[in-house]
């Protein structure tokens, strides 16, 4: 067995001793006919960097391997950023030894010679020197300070890239710059894995590859002249800034260390890449800053053809129109087949290219030239083989246009760092559109509204009855304006929303409530009483809601314990049946978007009525959509809708779950936090949950019932509604007979683990909820 020696003291003592008249002090220069060891160093000036010897000794074969090493404050093997004889390392007694022919190492015992660079000419001044960034640079003196050098360790990366130095390819020395593991931990031979800059198709589509023996094993990119696609752990940060250069002369990826310049770019032995910080405390040597290939959407192609990785629990899916090839082999996380369309092509004119946005473009493209993106669609649809295209808008005039020639493969979802793409589909039916321009005109609200008991009321009757919709009489506030408390001549209650006429997508949320509510009537959604349109001034008009909103009782300190487990058990039950109504049992397809506390309006007899419809949307069937514009309240938000704008009868369960949780619990998941794991209230459930304690979650204010099965079976519904995957969701049919019957505990389905914050991922977090969100809110105020 070897056992590794980091210095050979000894060895060099007696070098050291017989070469010290000629040899260098510790300096970061050497000269003509000096010689280094390890007891005499070159040091950089600012002391971060040392070349010395290290390596190997073994106690069976008796042999020393030793290496040129320059290591960051140390030659410890471990410290290492940098070998000159990899290949070929010597035994015990060796020197690094500078002449005008060039630079070596040699063994002195067995008089073995090893070139480190030999130019074809004498250098007549010769002067090997160690700079302050760790780039060990040869040449003549009289050329040296100007930066001319015959030779630069910072051509001839290892398995480090130091900030600085470059990763590519550069015409003037003809020198192709990539990174090659270790072969094992101590062992600079070269090990099993690459990095290297892709150029891609004729140059134009670089790419950084990790290879394992050829094979492809991650990759980011191509640079679409302002990130690598999809490389989100590659973007600028507060630890480093990449940069990317790409003229005639050199093409080539390399970064600069923003906080702390002990920064390196490591590949280690096991293929990790990573970013390391210097641990000053020298116990671990290098502290990981980030491992850029850690995650399975990392590895190559894990989805298979045309799949998606995501990044989620369930890693892979398929973009709109495909579905997976083996749905069997899929839930088993066989992802190997990938997907397909769901309409083959028909390879004419009538094909069509959907848009795919926030993607890391596929592998293998090929550049088609600087064209107008219609041209390069154009010329995409004219060749069979072209499955997707887009375009690199570098600048005005024109952009690259960049196709896929085959299956697209190692596409990933990436919000921040991905790319739109074009993927070719057979124009057959057109999908399913969210109807969000299609708002009737006003003028037509009447029309819409005939054949309902729906009131068209007068402006006067209604200013009256709100006192002149004075500031005293408003109790809330919703997507589109403020509610008004009112009182009609005939002493019925009612609840006024008026449009605020500045709002300009509060005229599509009137229209959008007005018709869609008209048409529903269920005791546990709220009722439509009338509406009124005065000049530019719109009104909705409500039954009055005498206990005002869920949130305002449930999350409020004093009101939430007096509200006990039968009405919460109720509340539930309640909004369960509204849900069935609107996804089911009316005419159309109601998905309502925006369900949560603040829209749960509570009558007299605290009977739950959903309501706020302007976000919601109608359908004939039950289907799953996709929108642009995601306007939701965060907190409530299924992952598909709020990551990628698909929505369906599936996102209000997912809604529903966080409801139910909410009301057991008697805390707001958004904001929730656990004292001990910050795992957000449906984390901190499943937690519970699996230990079998799932009954702390219940409310501390209010009485435990006698029957605990009601509680255990509301958490089992909300955590199963609160599934990552939509198919694994209940629907709102299944929820009620769940509730109803009770019947939850003898349900066999186990949840699998529901979708939930981790720790990890706060700022993508505070990120979402700043993100495009429309935050509405209807609810009495006091
Ligand atoms: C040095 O000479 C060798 C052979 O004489 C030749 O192959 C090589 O290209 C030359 N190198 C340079 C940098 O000129
Ligand atoms: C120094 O640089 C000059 C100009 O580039 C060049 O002509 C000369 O050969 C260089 N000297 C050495 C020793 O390389
Ligand atoms: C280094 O040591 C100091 C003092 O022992 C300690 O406070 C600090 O946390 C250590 N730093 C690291 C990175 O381990
Ligand atoms: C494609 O097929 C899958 C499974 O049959 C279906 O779930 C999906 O809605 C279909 N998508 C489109 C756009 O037709
Ligand atoms: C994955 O699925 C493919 C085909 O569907 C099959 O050939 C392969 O054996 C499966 N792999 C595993 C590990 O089950
Ligand atoms: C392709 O489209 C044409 C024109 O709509 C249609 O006549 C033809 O049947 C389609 N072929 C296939 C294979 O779908
Ligand atoms: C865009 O402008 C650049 C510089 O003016 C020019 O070289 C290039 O040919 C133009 N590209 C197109 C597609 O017109
Ligand atoms: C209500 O207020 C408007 C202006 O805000 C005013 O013009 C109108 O006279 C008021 N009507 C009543 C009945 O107070
Ligand atoms: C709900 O409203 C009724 C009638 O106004 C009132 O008696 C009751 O206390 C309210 N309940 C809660 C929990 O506030
Ligand atoms: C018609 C209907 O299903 N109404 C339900 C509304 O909610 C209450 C609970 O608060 C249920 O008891 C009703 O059955």
């Amino acid at each position: 067995m070897a056992s590794m020696l980091s210095l050979f003291t000894i060895c060099h003592l007696f070098i050291s001793i017989a070469l010290y008249a000629c040899s260098a002090g510790a300096t970061d220069s050497l000269f003509a006919y000096q010689f280094i060891t390890n007891l005499n160093p070159l040091v950089s000036s600012n002391h971060n960097f040392v070349i010395g010897f290290f390596g190997y000794y073994s106690s069976t074969l008796r042999v020393c391997k030793t290496y040129l090493g320059l290591g960051y404050r140390s030659v410890d093997s471990r410290a290492i950023v940098w070998v000159g004889n990899e290949l070929n390392p010597l035994g015990c007694f060796t020197a690094l030894a500078l002449t005008k022919e060039g630079f070596y190492v040699k063994d002195i015992v067995l008089g073995t010679t090893v070139w480190i660079h030999k130019p074809n000419r004498t250098v007549p001044s010769p002067v090997l020197k160690l700079l302050d960034s760790g780039n060990l640079v040869f040449g003549d003196s009289s050329n040296l300070t100007a930066g001319e050098y015959l030779w630069q360790s910072f051509d001839h990366p290892l398995h480090t890239l130091l900030p600085g130095m470059k990763l590519g390819w550069d015409k003037k020395t003809g020198i192709d710059r990539s990174m090659r593991s270790w072969r094992t931990e101590g062992d600079p031979a070269p090990g099993d894995y690459l990095l290297r800059l892709d150029l891609g198709d004729s140059g134009q589509l670089p790419q950084l590859v990790l290879e394992k023996n050829q094979r492809m094993q991650s990759r980011w990119g191509p640079w679409d002249g302002e990130k690598f696609s999809g490389g989100y752990a590659l973007m600028d940060s507060h630890a480093f800034r990449p940069i990317f250069h790409s003229d005639t002369d050199a093409i080539f990826f390399t970064f600069e260390a923003k906080e702390d310049s002990s920064l390196i770019l490591s590949l280690n032995p096991d293929g990790k890449l990573q970013f390391l910080r210097w641990d000053n405390n020298a116990t671990n040597f290098w502290d990981e800053v980030k491992t850029l290939n850690m995650a399975i959407c990392d590895q190559y192609s894990t989805c298979g053809p045309y799949g998606v990785c995501t990044d989620g629990e369930f890693p892979c899916e398929c973009p709109d129109g495909f579905t997976a090839v083996s749905p069997e082999e899929w839930d088993k996380m066989n992802f190997t087949e990938g997907c397909r369309r769901n309409t083959s092509l028909n390879y004419t004119d009538n094909d069509v290219f959907v848009k795919n946005t926030g993607l890391k473009l596929p592998d293998k493209a090929t550049y088609w030239g600087m064209l107008y993106p219609q041209d390069c669609e154009q010329k995409c649809l004219n060749e069979r083989s072209c499955m997707a295209y887009t375009n690199f808008n570098i600048n005005g005039n024109g952009s690259k246009c960049v196709v896929w020639l085959g299956d697209l493969l190692d596409m990933r979802r990436s919000r921040i760092a991905g790319n739109d793409i074009f993927i070719r589909m057979a124009n057959g039916k057109p999908g399913v559109i969210a109807p969000e321009n299609s708002i009737a005109p006003e003028n037509s609200i009447g029309a819409l509204l005939q054949g309902t008991d729906v009131i068209a009321y007068d402006s006067s009757d209604l200013a009256a009855a709100t006192d002149n919709f004075s500031l005293s009489n408003k109790i809330g506030h919703g997507g589109f304006g403020n509610v008004y408390k009112g009182v009609l001549e005939n002493g019925v209650e009612i609840a006024v929303k008026k449009q605020d006429v500045a709002l300009r997508q509060g005229v599509e949320e009137f229209e959008n409530e007005v018709k869609l509510i008209a048409n529903l009537q269920h005791r546990n959604l709220t009722k439509l009483l009338g509406y009124c349109i005065h000049g530019i001034e719109k009104f909705v008009v409500y039954e009055f809601m005498a206990n005002k909103s869920l949130d305002k009782v449930i999350f409020d300190a004093a009101r939430r314990a007096t509200v006990a487990w039968p009405t919460r058990l109720n509340i539930i039950k309640g909004i369960a049946r509204g849900l069935v109504y609107m996804h089911h049992d009316s005419r159309l397809t109601v998905i309502h978007r925006d369900l949560k506390a603040s829209n749960v309006l509570l009558d007299s007899e605290m009977t739950p009525k959903i309501s706020d419809f302007g976000l919601a949307r109608e359908f004939e069937d039950d289907v799953e959509v996709k929108t642009h514009r995601v306007a939701g309240t965060y907190g409530y938000m299924s992952p598909e809708y709020m990551q990628a704008g698909h929505y369906s009868t599936k996102s209000d369960v997912f809604s529903f779950g966080i409801l139910t949780l909410e009301i057991v619990s008697g805390q707001r998941n958004s904001i929730y936090r656990h004292p001990t794991y910050d795992i957000g209230l449906v984390g901190y459930a499943w937690k519970i949950w699996n230990e079998g304690n799932a009954i702390e979650l219940l409310d501390p204010l209010i009485d435990k019932p006698d029957d605990l099965d009601e509680v255990l079976g509301c958490i089992h519904v909300g955590i199963l509604c609160c599934q990552r995957r939509s198919q694994d969701r209940p629907s709102m049919v299944q929820v009620v007979s769940l509730l109803e019957e009770n019947e939850m505990l003898k349900f066999n389905c186990v949840p699998r683990e529901p979708y939930f914050y981790k720790e990890t991922s706060q700022s993508s977090r505070s990120r979402e909820s700043m993100n495009g969100l429309s935050i509405t809110e209807f609810t009495g105020r006091s």
